[in-house]
């Protein structure tokens, strides 16, 4: 038995030698509402074909792991109830029992490594959480990008998490951290953390090339790219600060634990900014799937 499906698209753009962009589906069921969640998948999908490069979105659909979806999967995915959100511990339960379920950014590394894609786009990955000294919440995200050779693009980290301590769990697991054309980490909705980035390139082409001498150097592990949200869309983070407290403060007093604690914060900052947070997200998406488009076909060109 195949362990995954490819699309026709997909699967065509492999034996052709072009570039592919793997996408998560977390975002879609569990970071998003409908219907702009299924909007903004097809319009990351659409980006990533006007930049030259074939999109595979990921999920698990009655147990099969699918690599790159058509637009009526990606309708069913989000529509969909009791749909798992799968994170490495959950995927092959998740196979095995024929369930349906939304990659994470964890799952969605294994399985683009498994179908031979080596880069991905995604909005925010997820982290250490506030108050991880006390919960021990930290996202199986950043493990995953220690141990599966694929680079991941995304606008940062959510000002949800604690950014410092996500940056040194990353540190200690040898993951590179680059920001992508500044030096500072981009922190989601505003370009700059206040943080350092460890590391900085300003092409596709030389993060083609540092995850290429990664795997020729034997090293385990993929690489998190930084791209910062543009200027025109950024949101001030005084503006977000105080959501972000009540929302944290809110998950914390109900108790909210696990895998409900991401879905939570980002559903309650939607509400509280009145869906306002969304469009900055979009555009962000948006940006990452342009580059990591570019990636792709960097890492093609140089295979
Ligand atoms: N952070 C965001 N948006 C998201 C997620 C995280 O800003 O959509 C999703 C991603 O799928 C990520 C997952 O992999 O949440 C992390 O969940 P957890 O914190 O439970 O590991
Ligand atoms: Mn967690």
């Amino acid at each position: 038995m195949n362990l995954f499906t490819l699309s026709p698209d997909v699967a065509a753009a492999q034996a052709a030698g072009q570039p592919v962009v793997a996408l998560e589906s977390t975002i879609i069921t569990h970071g998003m509402p409908y219907p702009q969640n299924v909007e903004v998948a097809k319009k990351v999908e659409a980006t990533v074909r006007a930049e030259g490069a074939v999109p595979a979105t990921i999920a698990v659909l009655d147990g099969v792991l699918h690599i790159g979806l058509t637009d009526a999967q990606l309708e069913a995915l989000a529509t969909a109830k009791d749909v798992m959100k799968v994170s490495r511990a959950d995927m092959p339960v998740c196979m095995a029992a024929g369930r349906t379920g939304a990659t994470t950014v964890a799952a969605t590394m294994i399985a683009a490594h498994l179908a031979g894609i080596g880069v991905f786009a995604t909005g925010g990955i997820g982290g250490v959480h506030q108050g991880a000294e006390e919960s021990f919440d930290i996202s199986a995200d950043l493990l995953e990008l220690a141990a599966t050779p694929v680079t991941v693009v995304a606008a940062g980290a959510k000002a949800i998490l604690d950014i410092p301590k996500t940056l040194e769990v990353l540190e200690t697991n040898g993951v590179p951290v680059i920001a992508y054309g500044q030096d500072a980490f981009p922190a989601f909705w505003s370009a700059d953390s206040g943080l350092p980035a460890p590391l900085r390139l300003d092409t596709a082409e030389e993060i083609a090339a540092a995850q290429k001498m990664r795997a020729k150097m034997g090293l385990p592990g993929g690489q998190l790219i930084g791209n910062p949200i543009p200027a025109e869309d950024e949101i001030p983070a005084e503006t977000l600060a105080p959501i972000i407290a009540q929302a944290n403060a809110e998950a914390t007093a109900q108790g909210v634990s696990g895998k409900g604690v991401t879905p939570f914060l980002l559903g309650r900052i939607l509400e509280l900014t009145d869906g306002n947070s969304l469009t900055a997200n979009i555009a962000l998406v948006l940006n990452n799937a342009r580059l990591a488009s570019k990636i792709a076909a960097a890492l093609v060109k140089t295979a």
